[in-house]
């Protein structure tokens, strides 16, 4: 049984109510504080963090990444061929360069590349070396979170849309979440409009927990590098030799765990915050579901998004699914 103890509880709960909503620190405060202590995936990604994600997609351990570039590279021009109404290709998070690319040149009848991202940095790099190599497609990069409503430009509105999400990230949300988000997707596309999407599978337990703690390390890393953030940026004290990384298979849930392990009875301080850990105590880190493709088939569905065509590479280890919105 683990549990919170305060410094100086009138500082603490100051430190606790008075940080932005959303923000990294206001996270942490509260995710250390649940009885199942947690800190949520998308706190993984600063500069180390991505930098490390992408070594990751490299990984020979680590498949997704390849079996959902061959369903590209292989399917391409299948793909293209169920799509002949489309116009422009609205990406929800940019930076996945290469499938991009990929289906870019896959479908030449497009006018538009829309990519959606959080990250204006990021946003503009991609529209820059993208309109440099597709130099007759508009590229219309649109600054905003995509886990809210997403509003197009007025000359995206009348043409037909294929919005594109791919790399599994929909793993990284509980189904809820999918569900909310696919339902937003097809508000954006429209009725008629399409989602093309990489949904990783359900498969056995020794590859998927391969994928997630990979020989090299690079995924321990990686999940270590949010206690290195939280001592970066929020004066925490994090022993990382005192923590180790796990990654488990929950099959009652369908889904990867990732889990930072206390190694011993310990204390950590955050600014006036300190929380105790007892020995073999987790943190929760992320969660990454799989979907055997009927199960995600009923997840569209439930969207009111009817499936088209599926994809899968050789192994069948990995599925891209084409939906189309019902309205
Ligand atoms: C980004 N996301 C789809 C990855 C996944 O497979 O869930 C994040 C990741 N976590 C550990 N390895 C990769």
């Amino acid at each position: 049984m683990s549990v919170v103890m305060l410094k100086d509880r009138a500082a603490a709960f100051e430190a606790i109510d008075g940080v932005e909503e959303g923000g990294f620190r206001d996270a942490v405060l509260r995710g250390l504080a649940l009885p199942h202590k947690m800190i949520p995936s998308r706190f993984f990604y600063d500069e180390r963090g991505s930098a490390l994600f992408e070594d990751i997609t490299r990984l020979e351990a680590y498949y997704p990444t390849r079996s959902e570039m061959a369903i590209f590279e292989g399917h391409g021009a299948d793909i293209a061929a169920h799509l002949p109404e489309t116009r422009a290709l609205v990406e929800f998070g940019s930076g996945s360069s290469l499938k991009i690319r990929a289906m870019l040149k896959a479908m030449p009848q497009l006018t538009h590349y829309a990519p959606i991202d959080i990250s204006g940095e990021m946003l503009t790099r991609e529209a820059q070396a993208l309109s440099a190599d597709f130099p007759d497609l508009e590229v219309v990069p649109i600054h905003a979170d995509f886990m809210s409503p997403v509003e197009l430009p007025k000359e995206l509105r009348e043409i037909g849309k294929l919005a594109f999400f791919p790399g599994s990230t929909i793993g990284n949300l509980e189904p809820y979440e999918a569900l909310e988000f696919l339902a937003r997707v097809r508000d954006t596309v429209g009725t008629g409009g399409h989602l093309l999407i990489g949904v990783d599978r359900k498969k056995d337990t020794e590859t998927l927990v391969r994928a997630y703690d990979d020989p090299e390390g690079v995924t321990a890393a990686f999940n270590l590098n949010l206690l290195a953030r939280a001592n970066r940026e929020l004066e925490a004290d994090f022993d990382l030799s005192g923590f180790a990384h796990e990654a488990r298979y929950n099959a009652d849930r369908g889904r990867i765990e990732m889990h930072l392990k206390s190694l011993k009875e310990q204390a950590v301080s955050i600014g006036a915050c300190r929380f105790d850990f007892t020995e073999g105590e987790t943190i929760h880190t992320e969660n990454s579901y799989k979907y055997a493709p009927d199960e995600f088939r009923l997840l569209a569905r439930a969207a009111r998004f009817e499936p088209v065509a599926t994809w899968t590479d050789a192994n069948e280890r990995f599925a891209v699914y084409l939906l189309q919105s019902e309205g």
